[in-house]
């Protein structure tokens, strides 16, 4: 197998590093700066031997290498810094995806797509749009990334192991986020037996403050052992073809009466993509929620 990661900056290396260490494929990491990648790869190949790994692992500047890709993923573009949204990156990031998937799609024409780069369910849109590929190929990672964090909220609040949390987050990967209070069991407990509506407003705001609060913390770029480790547990389940029921960014087409827009829905990955978006009963409340977060998908897109 063969994953090729665009972009080698933090969560691209960071990714790299944990594809590499699962020795689950062979590794391109490819960067437009010169040297970083190869420079990175290098140093990933030399802790192989303390490691115990043995993949190929190749940094470049040139799409050739990365030819027949089984899984591409595309961190390429910039992170947000303090005081931005990550609206703000639209059209700085809309024009590199475009670069970056125009090579892609003549390299590795049969690939699974996974879109990080922000704004992330407009860019994977725009993935969709640019590459002509099937829906089931092109997948936004970002509601796997707040699902992981909310389970670590939860987990805190009410002393529990990660384990024991069972929640999804849908929606935008931003503000309008969609923590599903109906779908969240805290040691097999409906989270809604367990704690009163204020302290469930308090808890889902600070899922929606997660990436804003390391972005304050750092100072300078944005969040990368997390997004790395979600994006990993995709390409698991991908590999695996199992059934879990991950949260992606994907173009809905009636199903929670949403059309035409990629946004955070829970779906089973496989070999070829996504198999399927799963039709959860959740509460009216929530489906309103649903809606009008990927309305506010829809409002970026048109800024493209
Ligand atoms: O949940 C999520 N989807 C996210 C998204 C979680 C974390 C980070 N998120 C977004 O991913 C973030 O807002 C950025 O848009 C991307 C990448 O974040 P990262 O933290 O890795 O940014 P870096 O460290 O600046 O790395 C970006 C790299 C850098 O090395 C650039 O030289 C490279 O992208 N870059 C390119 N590579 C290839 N081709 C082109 N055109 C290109 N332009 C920049």
């Amino acid at each position: 197998m063969k994953i090729s990661i665009i972009g080698s900056g933090n969560v691209g290396a960071t990714l790299a590093k944990r594809v590499a260490e699962s020795e689950l494929a062979d590794c391109v990491l490819l960067d437009v700066v010169k040297g970083v990648p190869q420079g990175k790869a290098l140093d990933l190949l030399h802790a192989a031997p303390s490691v115990g790994y043995q993949k190929k692992i190749t940094g470049t500047n040139d799409y050739n290498d990365t030819k027949g890709s089984d899984i591409v993923v595309v961190t390429a573009g910039f992170p947000r810094q303090p005081g931005m949204s990550r609206g703000d990156l639209v059209k700085k990031n809309g024009s590199i995806i475009k670069a970056v998937i125009k090579n892609i799609k003549t390299t590795s024409p049969n690939a699974i797509l996974i879109i990080i780069t922000n704004p992330l369910d407009a860019m994977a849109y725009l993935a969709y749009k640019e590459s002509g590929f099937d829906k089931s190929r092109v997948i936004g990672m970002a509601g796997t990334l707040d699902t992981t964090r909310f389970k670590y909220i939860l987990a805190s609040e009410f002393g529990v192991k990660y384990k024991d949390v069972e929640t999804i987050v849908l929606g935008q990967h931003g503000p309008s986020m969609v923590p599903l209070l109906s779908h969240t069991r805290i040691s097999g407990k409906p989270i809604t037996e367990m704690a009163k509506k204020d302290k469930l407003e308090e808890l889902k705001n600070k899922v929606r403050e997660s990436g804003a609060k390391i972005v304050g913390l750092l100072g300078k770029g944005s969040a990368y052992y997390a997004p790395s480790a979600a994006c990993f547990e995709m390409i698991k389940a991908i590999v695996a073809n199992n059934d879990k029921i991950l949260s992606v960014s994907c173009l809905a087409q009636g199903e929670y009466g949403i059309s035409g827009v990629f946004t955070g829905l829970p779906v089973r990955l496989g070999r070829k993509g996504i198999k399927e978006i799963v039709k959860l009963n959740i509460e009216a409340d929530e489906l309103k929620a649903l809606k009008e977060s990927a309305d506010s998908v829809k409002e970026m897109i048109s800024t493209l």
